[in-house]
């Protein structure tokens, strides 16, 4: 009892507190009805009678010490929270939280997924850590085309018999549709995908794209053109008109480059569409049989048609953006500018 005393008594020296319910706390845990010392004092009647004078002296020595040091805490908080002059004005507003924003591309892409789901297509995400089949083979690249060669694309493991790579666009995810998804199959990718660029104002070694697949029986280039035009429309608004300009990709046939009428100038001729009056924002085609029968699809039964885009670039266009830098940079200055508050 005696060391108790003694290690209860230098506790009560050292006590630290600032706020007023952590010094009550404190006296509550000392002296109150189970406080330590008040358990001490019931220890106290049934110690050895030749015992009890030196204990009891001690035990109200640490009572005392107690009592005083939670006076001395009280004081000392009490002078700190002592206001001069009038007290303020306590119905003011709040410092306020600072609020963050979406990040341009997250807004991009949240607008064409919203604007294809409405058209009913599903949205499905897949690794971006990938193998040469889902990114290269099963999309008809041939075995010496310029993307498998370690120039253009990073890979996480060489010289092993399959090679894992990141992938390069999102079209593995719609791969990895085709094998699970029952047909018709109506799906939009959105992803992150890397290649191996030097960085500058206009190619980044990183960039997001949303990808779309449609297969069905009798879809035709028509379907395709169609899609491209009621997105292109709730994109960039009901005026907006489409070009189509052949194009060459080896997972589509016959493939296509897509430009939207510019809605800065309207056809005018503009630093942005370089006078020319026409934006390139996609590439589209009708999916190669060769893809579809990789895939275990009847390419004699069923066709579709396949597009992407790249969203950094859609972003470029919407706000007038000049360096793709700028996306990846996180500077508070250009990421404010986007001021659609997140919601939490
Ligand atoms: C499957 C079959 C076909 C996806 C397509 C494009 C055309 C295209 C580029 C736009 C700018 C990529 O971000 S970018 O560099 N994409 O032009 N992508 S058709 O075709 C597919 C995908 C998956 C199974």
């Amino acid at each position: 009892m005696k060391e108790e005393i003694e290690q209860l008594l230098s506790r009560v020296n050292d006590l630290k507190c600032s706020s007023a319910k952590e010094i009550e706390e404190a006296r509550v845990a000392l002296l109150g009805k189970k406080g330590e010392i008040t358990r001490l004092f019931d220890e106290f009647r049934t110690c050895a009678p030749e015992m009890k004078r030196e204990f009891g002296r001690k035990l109200n020595e640490l009572k005392q010490a107690a009592i005083a040091k939670i006076d001395e805490l009280r004081q000392g908080a009490s002078s700190e929270n002592v206001q001069e002059g009038p007290l303020e004005d306590l119905s003011m507003p709040g410092n306020p939280l600072p609020l963050g924003s979406r990040h341009p591309v997250s807004i991009v892409r949240q607008q064409i997924v919203d604007i294809f789901r409405k058209f009913g297509y599903d949205v499905a995400e897949g690794p971006e850590i990938e193998d040469d089949y889902h990114v290269f083979e099963a999309l008809n690249f041939p075995p010496n085309h310029p993307a498998r060669d370690m120039q253009d694309t990073f890979f996480v493991s060489v010289g092993h018999p399959n090679p894992l790579l990141l992938r390069t666009h999102t079209s593995s995810v719609q791969v990895r549709s085709m094998e699970s998804m029952k047909l018709p199959i109506r799906v939009i990718c959105p992803g992150r995908v890397f290649r191996n660029e030097a960085i500058s104002a206009r190619a980044h070694c990183i960039f997001h794209q949303v990808e779309g697949l449609y297969i069905d029986e009798d879809v035709t280039f028509a379907d395709l053109k169609q899609a491209i035009l009621l997105f292109a429309r709730e994109m960039f608004g009901p005026d907006t008109a489409i070009r189509m300009r052949p194009s060459y990709f080896p997972f589509t046939e016959p493939s296509s480059e897509v430009d939207v009428s510019c809605n800065i100038c309207h056809g005018k001729g503009c630093n942005i569409c370089k006078g020319t009056g026409w934006l390139e924002i996609l590439g589209c085609g009708m999916v190669d049989p060769n893809v579809l029968e990789a895939s275990g699809i009847d390419s004699k039964k069923y066709s579709g048609f396949a597009f992407g885009m790249g969203l950094e670039r859609i972003a470029m266009l919407k706000w007038q953006v000049n360096d793709l830098r700028h996306y990846f940079e996180n500077d508070l200055r250009f990421l404010s500018e986007f001021d659609t508050a997140v919601e939490v």
